[in-house]
C-alpha cells in the first residue's frame, strides 16, 4: 500500500519537485562542518536538497557556524546519535531524508550515486558502502572493520543477505520508509537496526561504492568497545525477533555437537566392553542433548509469537 501510494506521489511530484533533507548529525564537528555545508551547496542535485543539521550539545562552534551559514539548525532532545537522526525525522516534511556524518568522512560527491537508484524506483534504501568503495588509510580503524564484518555476516546469515557496511552512516531513503521501520536505537546501533528493519520488512535495500575519508582535527565519538558492544546486543536480539527459529536451532545444534563428545564415548565404552563405566559422560550428554532440544523449542515458540505478531501488524496495516 505504501509502495503504490508513493509512486503516485512521486510521479504527481516529478513535475514540481522531490525534496530531500541531508540530515547531519553533529556533535563538535566545528572543523568539518562548515566545509560540508559548501560542499553540498556547490553542487547541483536533480531534486531539492535542504540541509538540516541536529545537534547533540556541541560545545565548540559548530552551532554558531551553522547559523552563520544559515542552514537550518535544531538541538536534539535526547541522547545519542540514533535519538537525534529520529527526532530529525520527526520534524522533517522532505520526501527523501539522507543522512550524512558531520566529520567530513563521506563525500558529497557521492551522494547521486545514492539518489540514482531511489529516484528510479530501484532501491528503497540506498547505503553508501564504504567497504565496497575506496578508504583513505586509516579511516577505519582495524577493530572497527572487524566489528563491522561480524555484523554484516551476522545479518547476512539471518536474513539471506548480501550487506557489506551495516555500520555505514550514509544512507538515502524516503522518509515513509524511515518512518515506517520500528527504530529503538539511540546510538550508534542505529545503523545496524536500520538495515535489519529494513531487510525484515522486505524493502530492497541496495549498496553503491562510496569514498570515505579521515576525519580533520575532531575525535570520534564512537566509543569501539562500549559501542560495540551494544550494537552486538541490539543485534543479537533484533536476530532474535526476526528469524527466530534459525537462531535457537544453531544453538541447538551447538549442544548437539557438544553432548556427541560424551555420548560417543559412551556408545564405544557399551560395544568394546559391554558395560557403561563413565556415568558422568551420561549426565553429561544427556544434560547438553535436553538443553538443545529446549533451545529448539524455545526458538518454535518465539517462531509462532513472531508469526501472530507479524499477523497482526498486517491486520492492523491493512484495516488503516
Ligand atoms: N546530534 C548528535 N550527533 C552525534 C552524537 N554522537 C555522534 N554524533 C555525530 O554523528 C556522526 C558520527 O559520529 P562519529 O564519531 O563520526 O562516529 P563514526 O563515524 O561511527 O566513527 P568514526 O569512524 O570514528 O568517525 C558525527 O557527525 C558526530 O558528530 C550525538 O549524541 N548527537
Ligand atoms: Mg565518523
Amino acid at each position: 500500500m505504501l509502495e503504490t501510494s508513493f509512486r503516485k506521489n512521486l510521479h504527481e511530484k516529478f513535475s514540481n519537485a522531490i525534496k530531500a533533507d541531508i540530515i547531519i548529525p553533529t556533535l563538535n564537528e566545528e572543523s568539518s562542518i562548515r566545509q560540508i555545508i559548501h560542499s553540498i551547496r556547490s553542487h547541483s542535485f536533480p531534486i531539492q536538497v535542504s540541509i538540516f543539521v541536529i545537534d547533540g550539545g556541541s560545545i565548540d562552534k559548530t552551532v554558531e557556524i551553522c547559523k552563520e551559514e544559515k542552514v537550518q539548525i535544531i538541538k536534539q532532545k535526547g541522547k545519542g546519535k540514533g535519538t537525534a537522526m529520529r527526532e530529525a525525522v520527526n520534524v522533517s516534511n522532505a520526501d527523501i531524508v539522507i543522512f550524512m556524518d558531520g566529520d567530513g568522512t563521506y563525500y558529497v560527491e557521492d551522494l547521486e550515486k545514492l539518489l540514482e537508484p531511489l529516484l528510479n524506483e530501484k532501491a528503497d534504501m540506498v547505503v553508501g558502502s564504504r567497504l565496497m568503495g575506496k578508504r583513505e588509510k586509516g579511516s577505519i580503524s582495524r577493530m572497527n572493520t572487524l566489528g563491522n564484518k561480524l555484523f554484516n555476516r551476522t545479518i547476512n546469515f539471518a536474513m539471506n543477505s548480501r550487506v557489506t557496511d551495516s555500520l555505514s552512516g550514509y544512507r538515502a531513503m524516503r522518509i515513509e520508509t524511515f518512518r515506517d521501520l520500528v527504530l529503538f536505537s539511540t546510538n550508534f546501533e542505529i545503523e545496524v537496526e536500520m538495515t535489519v528493519e529494513a531487510l525484515a520488512k522486505g524493502y530492497r535495500v541496495l549498496e553503491v561504492p562510496i569514498r570515505y575519508g579521515n576525519r580533520k582535527d575532531s575525535n570520534t565519538k564512537l566509543d569501539t568497545k562500549a559501542d560495540g558492544i551494544k550494537i552486538a546486543r541490539t543485534l543479537l536480539f533484533i536476530s532474535m525477533n526476526v528469524n527466530p527459529i534459525k537462531f535457537f536451532s544453531i544453538i541447538t545444534i551447538g549442544f548437539i555437537v557438544l553432548g556427541s563428545y560424551p555420548a560417543a564415548q559412551v556408545i564405544f565404552e557399551k560395544i568394546t566392553i559391554g558395560e557403561i563405566v563413565s556415568v558422568p559422560s551420561v549426565t553429561l550428554a544427556a544434560l547438553l542433548y535436553v538443553t538443545g532440544a529446549l533451545s529448539f523449542v524455545v526458538g518454535l515458540v518465539s517462531e509462532l509469537v513472531v508469526r501472530s505478531r507479524r499477523r497482526l501488524e498486517y491486520l492492523i496495516s491493512r484495516k488503516s
